[in-house]
């Protein structure tokens, strides 16, 4: 191609000089929501201790894709994914390309998110070693011509490890290093009874809770799978860091209070951070 144009990210390789924008990132963040990823991109800013040029404020790079929002501090690129395996395979394939045509070396992806719990409670910080779908499988399957393609869903596990050793012994709460399983659903996909519609009963749901426990699975969300699949097969390192916003043992709907939820959410923001201020101090 002469140009490639990044769709759904507003850039393109004609019409933006990408090394000289992007070509010093070295880690890319991303998290479900607009606002979750610009709170992220302010707090790495203050954490890195990145200075904005004298009367700049933060701007949103993909504001007119009107479909993801992306903040650059630094060699810190933050953006939003959207929610379920589509959205945010989408945004892979073309910020896998943005790095290629920045012509960045070695980058390192991680999600920020949050999950539910399964026998963890709320507020449980959650790095993924593994990423499995609703059937337990460990990859991503896609329907490709007519045929149903194959991406093993690997995470970097000494990266998992990495992260672990960074949780402080007086955090007010749990980080544990677990099996994701990944659905392509909250509700009935993930075994709730409060969605629109449910055909299964309470015994059917705990058994199967139950039964995904057993095999090592302790939280669930909606992306990991991709995630994992699609950084794996570029070959890029990468890590998934959730929040339990709920025990799906003791229920379905997400009753903490706001300011609880936000709280939490900031908590595997602080873990990533200190990932990436120890990495750039080592520099
Ligand atoms: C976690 O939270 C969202 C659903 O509420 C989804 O994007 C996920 O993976
Ligand atoms: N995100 C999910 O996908 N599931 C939950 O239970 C909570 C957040």
């Amino acid at each position: 191609m002469d140009q490639d144009i990044l769709y759904h990210l507003a850039l393109g390789s004609g019409s933006h000089d990408l090394v000289e924008m992007f070509g010093d990132v070295k880690f890319v963040c991303m998290g479900g929501t607009p606002k979750r990823i610009e709170d992220f991109a302010h707090f790495i800013m203050k954490e890195i201790g990145h200075k904005l040029p004298a009367g700049t404020t933060l701007l949103d790079i993909s504001q007119y894709s009107y479909r993801y929002s992306m903040y650059k501090v630094g060699p810190v690129l933050s953006i939003s994914h959207g929610m379920g395996i589509p959205s945010v395979g989408i945004l892979l394939h073309e910020v896998i390309k943005l790095m290629y045509h920045a012509r960045v070396k070695d980058p390192i992806f991680f999600r920020i998110g949050t999950c539910g719990g399964i026998g963890l409670e709320g507020g449980t910080v959650v790095i993924s070693d593994e990423a499995v779908d609703g059937m337990l499988k460990p990859y991503l399957e896609l329907p490709v011509l007519g045929k149903l393609l194959r991406r093993p869903s690997k995470l970097d596990r000494q990266l998992a490890r990495d992260l672990k050793a960074l949780a402080h012994r007086e955090d007010p709460y749990d980080t544990v290093i677990g099996k994701t399983m990944c659905t392509y659903d909250f509700y009935e996909g993930q075994g709730r009874m409060d969605g629109a519609f449910c055909e299964f009963t309470e015994n059917d749901k705990m058994d199967y809770l139950h039964k995904v426990h057993k095999t090592g699975v302790i939280n669930i969300e909606m992306e990991s799978l991709s995630f994992a699949a699609l950084t794996h097969h570029a070959g890029i390192k990468s890590a998934v860091v959730c929040v339990t916003l709920l025990d799906r043992l003791k229920g379905d709907q997400v009753l903490a209070p706001k300011e609880v939820l936000d709280e939490w959410q900031m908590r595997p923001q602080e873990l990533i951070s200190r990932y990436i201020t120890r990495y750039l101090q080592r520099k």
